[in-house]
């Protein structure tokens, strides 16, 4: 950051929380958790793996190619027990490995037994914060999506709206991705270290300053823009210009 004399996003920009949440999970203890491939459904989870604050979570039933990480204070986890309370079904994952109809019976077995997590380990979410206060330019911690295990700095390289662009120090492109400025996938600056989860070291592929050299001064880098996800007409600025005509395709560039 020096080296670019970049400035960091301000934390009030994130929905996060500014002393990292705890974890007092372990692993194997079973949850409920909000299905990432059909959000309407609740099922049960195990907790499989862990770095910092984050869980890597299975849902019961399904294979080992679907896990997914969320933050021990994500408002997608609830203690076993929760579906219960407020009247609805845990329902079996998409892609459950059985027969719909022996759900009951393997929900029974899945639970027999096996380590509850208690209720201390979820943590309240943090408030959402009012608007994008976003910048082009600012760095930031990102999920790499592509890769979801790994946390890697990364630079706003648009903003649209409520969407930011994410790119990532280092590539050139290929894990780049539009977000809302309220995701759980980002952090200020200083979060990896803060709440012990390993951090990245940027990419080779050359520092964001050569991004900035050979993208925006050679070829403006809005042409290399998918639109973000609810395009509408609005107004994408990158890196200091704004064009009201965001390109709908990132165009080759893999790594
Ligand atoms: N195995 C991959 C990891 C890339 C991670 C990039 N994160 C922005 C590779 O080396 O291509």
């Amino acid at each position: 950051m020096k080296e670019t004399g970049s400035q960091a996003a301000p934390p009030s920009c994130f929905k996060q929380s500014s002393l990292p949440p705890t974890n007092e999970f372990k692993n194997g203890m079973k949850i409920e958790a909000c299905d990432p491939r059909n959000l309407t459904s609740i099922s049960i989870a195990t907790v499989v793996g862990m770095q910092g604050p984050r869980l890597r979570l299975r849902l019961d039933g399904s294979d080992n190619k679907n896990d997914f990480w969320r933050l021990v204070d994500s408002s997608d986890l609830h203690p076993v027990g929760y579906c219960e309370r407020i009247g609805e079904l845990l329902h079996p994952p998409l892609g459950f490995r059985m027969n719909a109809s022996s759900w009951p019976i393997f929900l029974q077995k899945t639970l027999n037994g096996a380590e509850i997590a208690p209720e201390k380990c979820f943590k309240m979410e943090p408030p959402s914060p009012h608007s994008n206060d976003f910048k082009v330019g600012m760095k930031l911690e990102a999920v790499d999506r592509k890769n979801p295990q790994l946390i890697c700095p990364a630079t706003v390289g648009a903003v649209s709206n409520d969407q930011i662009y994410i790119t990532f120090d280092g590539w050139r492109g290929a894990f780049d991705y539009w977000c809302r400025f309220d995701s759980r996938d980002i952090f200020p600056v200083g979060w990896c270290a803060k709440s012990g989860h390993p951090l990245q070291p940027p990419g080779q592929k050359g520092t964001s300053q050569y991004k900035l050299n050979k993208v925006i001064k050679h070829r403006p880098m809005v042409l290399n823009l998918p639109a973000p996800g609810a395009p509408s007409s609005s107004q994408v600025t990158t890196h200091g210009q704004t064009s009201t005509t965001p390109a709908t395709s990132p165009g080759g560039g893999g790594q």
